[in-house]
């Protein structure tokens, strides 16, 4: 089973002894999900599937960032309680990705419920002397406790992995949640690891950071710590996080361990779904969110379909088009599943197997099925009693299309 591994841009096996952890960052739920969101957890429950099949023990687990600026902002331009919004949010997704087929992770946390684990983290980072403080005089309280950044010039290995120019770096950080043009930090891509608290913003108890709330990196960090150790086999997410967030985590844990191995072995980023269908669709009713197609009685193994007719490390849009012809695949399959006899299911598992074991190949998958489904309607000449069963079963195991 080899993936891809953007840092070399190489096909590798993270399986060490039989067993990998992986990480996957999750979502931020301040909107609902849509067809990315479930692209990028179908690509790595594909991988989980595959491990699984193959005898690997796994370990795998994600997050929900349910306190952080996108949220906060959200909640005050509509009105609504953050908490609610980050309650309600954090539900639909588990429906949607119960209703694909995705299996959850064995561990699943919030930020919120990190947050001691993270204040611990930055603790540690301060004594070390990798993180450092900036005044804060808009702080609630009249301490002088400050935001805490990390020191970047702390991690030798800082920027190795993502590989870019310091412009690129900079322009990249101010987009992607980073701070670049606050004053008094060491260096503009510093992240923050803990703002203290201001005037109308959610804050909890910070033992010696006093009160506040967690940066994002750190966030993710804590949790990769307490839940799979500081040596990941794979850390993953869409190619959004693979620059700052992914070089920012893998440099925390670094520091924090003082091991120069920690981080990710290998780092697997999907393929960024293009949300131009969105603006296609939404006169007729914003087609890519999941939950809305669900209601509309969109079977939810065609959006999966739909997912998987893409290999997931490229870029693609989600367009109505995709969607039909995902609909109609899964009614020919389930037609050349409704015999009681078939060609044989070996060879087709073996393809499908391979096919997955080749970096993902899901594409491939679906082709090699739709193959034993031409076969199928157009009659073989000696079918096997049972197949069908044989096939429905793999395709819901390897694939996780419940036919
Ligand atoms: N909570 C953070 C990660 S710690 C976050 O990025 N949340 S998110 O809601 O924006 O995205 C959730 C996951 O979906 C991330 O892995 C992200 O990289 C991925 N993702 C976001 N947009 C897309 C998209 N258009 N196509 C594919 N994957 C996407
Ligand atoms: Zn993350």
């Amino acid at each position: 089973m080899r993936v891809l591994d953007t840092v070399t841009g190489t096909l590798v096996d993270p399986v060490v002894d039989g067993a990998a952890t992986l990480y996957v960052c999750g979502i931020t739920p301040y909107d609902a999900t849509h067809l990315g969101h479930a692209a990028t957890a179908i690509a790595f429950d594909l991988l989980g599937r595959a491990w699984r099949d193959a005898g690997v023990a796994v370990r795998y687990a994600s997050n929900v960032t349910d306190v952080d600026d996108p949220l906060l902002e959200r909640a005050a331009d509509t009105g609504v309680d953050w908490r609610a919004l980050a309650a309600e949010q954090t539900a639909l997704y588990r429906e949607d990705m119960t209703a694909l087929q995705v299996l959850p992770p064995d561990a699943y946390l919030g930020a919120v419920e990190s947050i001691p684990a993270v204040v611990s983290a930055v603790e540690q980072m301060l004594a070390a002397g990798t993180a450092y403080r900036i005044p804060t005089p808009d702080a609630v309280g009249d301490d002088d406790l400050g935001d805490v950044y990390a020191d970047l010039h702390a991690d030798p290995q800082f920027g190795a992995a993502a590989g870019l120019d310091r412009d690129t770096m900079l322009t990249l950080s101010a987009e992607r949640g980073g701070d670049p043009r606050r004053p008094g930090k060491r260096d503009p891509l510093d992240p923050l690891l803990w703002r203290r608290e201001r005037a109308g913003e959610p804050a909890w108890d910070g033992d010696s950071l006093g009160r506040g709330r967690p940066g994002w990196h750190i966030e993710c960090v804590a949790i990769v710590r307490g839940n799979l150790g500081a040596r990941l086999s794979v850390l993953g997410g869409g190619s959004d996080l693979a620059f700052p967030h992914h070089e920012m985590s893998c440099s925390h844990m670094r520091v924090l361990t003082e091991d120069p191995h920690a981080g990710a072995r290998v780092q697997v980023h999907t393929g960024m779904v293009g949300l131009d269908g969105e603006k296609m669709s939404k006169s007729r009713g914003n087609l890519v969110l999941v939950s809305t197609l669900r209601e509309q009685g969109v079977d939810p193994m065609a959006i999966r379909l739909a997912v998987l007719a893409h290999r997931y490390r490229y870029d693609w849009l989600g367009t109505d088009d995709v969607l039909r012809t995902a609909e109609h695949r899964l009614a020919r399959w389930r037609r050349a599943l409704s015999g009681v006899g078939g060609a044989p299911a070996e060879p087709l598992l073996e393809a499908v197997r391979t096919a997955l074991a080749d970096d993902l190949d899901a594409p491939a998958a679906l082709a090699a099925m739709d193959d034993w489904a031409d076969a199928a309607l157009a009659g073989v000449a000696d079918p096997v009693p049972g197949a069908p069963g044989v096939v429905a079963r793999a395709l819901d195991a390897l694939l996780g299309v419940r036919l």
